[in-house]
This record gives C-alpha cells, sequence and structure tokens, in this order.
C-alpha cells in the first residue's frame, strides 16, 4: 500500500517536473523591432488602453484626440505629450526598461480625468510566470508535506 503510494507520488512529481521544463515559455531573446500604436483619446479612455511590446523596441506612439485636449504619460519613462482634438502627436521612445508601466492622462479633461488610465508592458509579464511557478512549488510542497501524515495514519 504505501510503496504503491509512493508510486502514485514520484509519477505526480515526475508528470510535474515534465510540465515545468516544456511549457512554453515566450522567447526571451528577440530581435528589437520598430513598434507604432495609433491610440485615441476620448473622455476619459484610451483605445487600445494596453500596450504590449518587447525590451529594446522602438516604440512610437501616436496619441489622438477626439474630443478635448488630452495627455499621455508614461509612468517608469518619464515621458509625457499631449494632444489637442484633431491634432496627433507623437512620442518615440525605446522602451529599455522591462516590466509593467502605468499610462495617465496628464491634462485635466474632466471628471473621471483620473481614471484615464492604460498600461504599457514592456516584455514577458513576469507576474504571471511567478504565478506558474508558485502553484507548481505549492503542489510539490503539498505532497511532501502530506507524507509524514499519511505514513502515520497508516
Ligand atoms: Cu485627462
Amino acid at each position: 500500500m504505501n510503496k504503491k503510494r509512493r508510486v502514485v507520488q514520484w509519477s505526480v512529481l515526475g508528470i510535474a517536473a515534465l510540465m515545468v521544463a516544456f511549457a512554453p515559455i515566450p522567447s526571451v531573446s528577440t530581435t528589437p523591432t520598430e513598434r507604432f500604436f495609433h491610440v485615441d483619446a476620448e473622455s476619459f479612455a484610451y483605445s487600445p488602453a494596453i500596450l504590449t511590446v518587447n525590451p529594446g523596441d522602438q516604440v512610437t506612439i501616436e496619441l489622438a484626440s477626439t474630443d478635448v485636449v488630452h495627455g499621455l504619460y508614461v509612468g517608469g519613462y518619464d515621458l509625457s505629450i499631449t494632444a489637442d482634438p484633431g491634432q496627433p502627436t507623437t512620442l518615440t521612445f525605446i522602451a529599455d526598461k522591462s516590466g509593467t508601466f502605468r499610462l495617465r492622462c496628464s491634462v485635466s479633461c474632466g471628471a473621471l480625468h483620473p481614471f484615464m488610465l492604460g498600461k504599457l508592458q514592456v516584455g514577458t509579464n513576469l507576474l504571471f510566470l511567478r504565478g506558474i511557478g508558485l502553484t507548481f512549488a505549492a503542489l510539490l510542497g503539498v505532497l511532501f508535506i502530506r507524507k509524514p501524515l499519511a505514513e502515520s495514519e497508516n
């Protein structure tokens, strides 16, 4: 009985290890490219609101306002542009910092201005990968913590 349980435990561990080894992980080394985003700003949202690029990419954001003057501040990079209605403005920079950065409107444009937000994702979302890693760690932990208890039950 005990031996059978051991075999099951090792099988589960083996399968988990295989999953860790072969889980698709986005390639780390990507050739930097030029990325262009046309972002429409309208009270009180950006479209698109989430910009995803790779580290090292040259990012150009064309901000176009369709109603009042709006701004776009890129947190972490400390860059800002404003766009008058009908007069798009462009901002070009190298995405040399990895991570998730807040985009927000830099011009007080109305009641919901503080909620005019977006996101710049540079590179792989590490939180997501860590979450997967933690899930496996927890799984293995449960297996090893349960073992002594299971044996004392017999
Ligand atoms: Cu605003």
